[in-house]
């Protein structure tokens, strides 16, 4: 299984030094994982002698990919995402860049012998338990140059970010990275009532890894069009320093206010109300922050006295069109979050109730959006702008037939 892997990594290697270009396009994702896995790749193929373009991306949009492969002769990496489309990578590559994908999602196997999917669940490994996207990046680096072994505390920042844990444990490939960097002093780990808890080794003292992970998680949603994302990758690869605490402690206040002001809306009547779900529209009110943000606040707000306990929750955030550092994509999309309260859960997991990684994708499906993360507790997709009322209308349709 590794070892497939492992070869599968090598393949790709002998491909990346082949290629006439020197030049890599590094796409990742924007939570500490993902953070974390852009900072492993740049360094990496830094030291490899390969010119870097790193983006962050909240999603693998359609309309950026679209955009992504009009190019030819590129080598295009994608990490902490894109595990699952790679059927549709495929046919827009069709031979013609060398894509590597980086991720530990659910996974499709590509159908271009020039897309090289080298997600871990493709060859036996569990995603949600045993690697991170930072930990799959981490085999690559390492595969790549073995001097790249001083990254390990970057790829254990990643996987304890995701919170795949064990009874409390990181377990498996992130378990083994984690060693390796308590092996170089860069970590410790302390045992605690239930499992463990891992801590970085800074210039600036002990610091625990899952609010290192928070402090990253902050800098890429909340300061998503704000240079967050670089920041976050250059405090993984140098620390954090005055001015990532200072920009960390300005989009703490950003999004203190905004969610304020916005609960302030809800208080006074903005949320509307259907058979099963309340839902209300922050259009643009959130930005300059991500898109992340939505689901952020309706988790702040799930359980609160705010909503409706017995309804769904769901939110609407205009997504901006914009990647920062790429430019306009053409997108004219909102995002959908959509979240339960405490008492719906319990009925979800009985089964009483629909799951929302039924209902909201199925309601997209017919308004011909974008599905990308649904789960049964929290999900989101896209849809057009102006489509906002219809897909609450769909999801109706579908809970009244189910009864
Ligand atoms: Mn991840």
């Amino acid at each position: 299984m590794r070892e497939q892997l492992i070869s599968a990594i090598k393949k790709a290697i002998r491909e990346v030094k082949q290629w006439p270009k020197k030049e890599v396009q590094i796409f990742h994702h924007n939570d500490s994982d993902g953070l974390s896995s852009g900072a492993i790749l740049t360094r990496a193929f830094e030291r490899a002698g390969f010119a870097i373009r790193r983006f962050c991306l909240e999603k693998p949009y359609p309309a950026l990919l679209q955009k992504v492969y009009e190019q030819e002769g590129g080598i295009i990496v994608f990490a902490d995402f894109a595990g699952r489309i790679a059927p549709i990578l495929s046919d827009l590559n069709r031979g013609r860049n060398l894509t590597l994908i980086l991720d530990h999602h659910v996974a499709e196997a590509s159908t271009d012998p020039k897309v090289h999917n080298l997600d871990p669940c493709l060859y036996g490994l569990k995603g949600d338990r045993d690697i991170s996207g930072s930990t799959t990046c981490y085999l690559f680096a390492h595969t790549l140059d073995p001097d790249n072994i001083d990254l390990a505390y970057i790829a254990a920042i990643g996987a304890v970010g995701d919170e795949f844990f064990v009874d409390g444990c990181l377990v498996s490939e992130n378990r083994d990275v984690t060693l390796e960097a308590v092996k170089q002093g860069k970590m410790e780990i302390k045992g605690q009532a239930v499992g463990e808890r891992y801590y970085l080794n800074t210039d600036r003292g002990q610091v625990p890894c899952d609010e290192f992970g928070a402090y990253l998680d902050t800098l890429g949603a909340a300061g998503y069009y704000q240079d967050g994302p670089d920041m976050g990758v250059r405090v993984c690869l140098e620390g954090t320093t005055a001015d990532s605490d200072r920009m960390l402690a300005d989009l703490k206040s950003v999004q203190a206010k905004a969610f304020e002001e916005e609960l302030q809306r809800i208080q006074s009547g903005a949320l509307k109300k259907t058979d099963h779900i309340q839902w209300f529209k922050v259009e643009n009110r959130f930005q300059p922050m991500g898109v992340k943000m939505i689901g952020v606040f309706c988790d702040a707000i799930k359980n609160s006295e705010h909503v409706d306990s017995t309804k769904y929750v769901a939110g609407f955030q205009i997504i901006p069109d914009e990647i920062p550092g790429f430019g306009p994509i053409g997108m004219k999309d909102v995002k959908i979050s959509m979240r339960v309260s405490a008492k719906m859960e319990a009925d979800i997991r009985a089964g009483k109730t629909m799951g929302l990684d039924v209902l909201l994708p199925e309601a997209t499906n017919k308004l011909g959006g974008f599905s990308d993360a649904c789960h049964t507790l929290t999900a989101a997709t896209t849809v057009a702008i102006g489509k906002e009322e219809q897909l609450i209308e769909e999801m109706e349709k579908l809970l009244k037939a189910e009864g």
